[in-house]
């Protein structure tokens, strides 16, 4: 287990004393050995060893120009130490950065953002996807085709019509698809599904958004949608099919759901203007 924050890149582990902070002021962005590329995959893991390695493989074997990012909270079950071996004997475009121990998957992406932006060369658009099969890698390219037609935010959306769920109960359902009701109407804006983690955000609106970001945990996902509403940027949700993960257990506790009802609750009470329609900038295409 990692003692203080470190990144790991090419075989280089850097620690950090002061972890995004260092990053974002530049020991890590000038070491010059970064890879060039269009695109950035963040993923999230705590405790995905047993899926991350097929999974980065299958995300490389998509044959795009891209980076992947990894997110590690100090995996107990040793996910960093997979990835390591990726980048040591395998795949110069992984950069691996690990936090101290279990800080939630909402700053779990903030630190992507972070990261990324701190790079040389900054990939143009930012994936982000569950490390734990639930989305396909298969669905990179369609989010990344529908980013370049302009749009901000593309979200891979479980409930627009064509996107289904496979292997989840009837109850996880219900309380996915109420939190997604109560969600989109105190933001204001038709979304089906605000929240998904399988994204394609363009560099633009990560630039402009990042300061704006502060949820812990898997708030972050509706969090991201309200700031494209506030700052007027473009969203569009594509179907995809979500499957419930095989191995490994969720990481969604009750005291996250608790964090994000109460961010649902405290986004509608303070976004009267928006459930009426008011003062609404964004731009979400009807269809899917
Ligand atoms: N780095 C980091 N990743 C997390 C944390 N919590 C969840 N994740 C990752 O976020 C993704 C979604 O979590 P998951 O447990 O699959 O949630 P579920 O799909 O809602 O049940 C997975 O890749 C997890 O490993 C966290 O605290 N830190
Ligand atoms: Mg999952």
């Amino acid at each position: 287990m990692e003692s203080s924050p470190s990144v790991n890149r090419n075989d280089e582990t850097f620690t950090l004393t002061n972890s995004v902070e260092e990053v974002r002021t530049g020991r890590f962005m000038n070491r010059g050995s970064e890879k060039e590329a269009a695109v950035a995959v963040v993923l999230p893991t705590y405790c995905e060893a047993e899926n991350i390695e097929s999974l980065i493989r299958r995300i490389q074997g998509l044959g795009l120009d891209l980076i992947i990012v990894v997110i590690d909270d100090s995996s107990p079950d040793g996910t960093a130490k997979i990835v390591k071996k990726l980048q040591k004997e395998e795949f110069d475009n992984i950069i691996l950065f690990v936090r101290p121990t279990k800080l939630g998957l909402g700053t779990a992406i903030t630190t992507g953002f972070q990261l990324i932006l701190s790079l040389k060369n900054q990939p143009d658009y930012i994936i982000t996807m569950d490390a734990d099969y639930s989305h396909n890698p298969r669905d990179i390219p369609k989010l990344l085709g529908m980013a370049k037609r302009g749009y901000d935010l593309v979200i891979g959306s479980r409930y627009c019509p064509g996107g289904k769920i496979s292997g989840w109960h009837r109850v996880r359902w219900l309380i996915s698809r109420v939190a997604n009701l109560i969600a989109s109407m105190s933001i204001g804006m038709r979304i089906h599904d605000c929240t998904s983690g399988l994204r394609c955000y363009s560099k633009r609106y990560v630039k402009s958004v990042l300061n704006d970001l502060h949820s812990q945990t898997y708030e972050i996902q509706i969090e991201t949608v309200r700031q494209a509403q506030l700052q007027g940027f473009r969203v569009k949700e594509i179907p995809i099919t979500f499957v419930n993960r095989e191995r490994g257990k969720s990481k969604l506790t009750r005291t996250e759901i608790e964090g994000f009802l109460s961010y649902i609750i405290r986004t509608g009470l303070g976004m009267t203007s928006f459930v009426s329609g008011l003062g609404s900038k964004s731009h979400v295409e009807k269809d899917c």
